[in-house]
């Protein structure tokens, strides 16, 4: 997920240039403000902790694109491209790392599991928007 901070900061294009050219397919791509259910529902895992309340404040407070990206190792390779949660600890290169200078507002999101992705998937998207198509230069990616 490209995040309400990465729109207003115009980072969409590079973000996704990003996982284009690393090798990986585009299967989903959505610009949505997340209603606070979803938000709820997303972030569910941190609700009682102190900031809980302004990360739904901030993820609901503007555009994000929800993308579904295809490929190998994607959910390992995805988050170490994106680099750690905390943008003062990511490594330059990453996403975070270059861009983010914040804890909270930290530009992306990334599934960190099958399963969390599964989810999340379900949470954003209908069935019927996701695009299954081959790539010319899959061989090369695996
Ligand atoms: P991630 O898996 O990288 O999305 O990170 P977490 O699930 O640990 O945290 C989700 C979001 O909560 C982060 F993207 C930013 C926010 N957060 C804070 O605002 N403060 C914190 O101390 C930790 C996380």
């Amino acid at each position: 997920m490209i995040k309400p901070d990465a729109v207003g900061r115009r980072l969409v294009g590079e973000c996704i240039r990003r996982f284009e050219q690393r090798g990986f397919k585009l299967a989903g791509l959505k610009l949505q403000v997340l209603t606070r259910e979803q938000a709820e529902r997303h972030y569910g895992e941190h609700q009682g902790k102190p900031f809980y309340a302004p990360l739904l404040a901030f993820i609901t407070s503007g555009p994000t694109v929800q993308m579904i990206w295809e490929g190998a190792d994607v959910i390992a390779q995805a988050r170490r491209m994106i680099g750690a949660t905390n943008a003062f600890e990511a490594e330059n290169g990453t996403i975070r790392g270059d861009w983010a200078l914040s804890n909270r507002y930290n530009l992306v999101h990334a599934s960190d599991a099958p399963d969390t992705a599964e989810r999340e998937i379900a949470l954003y998207f209908d069935v019927n928007e996701l695009v299954d198509y081959s790539m010319p230069d899959e061989h090369w990616l695996q």
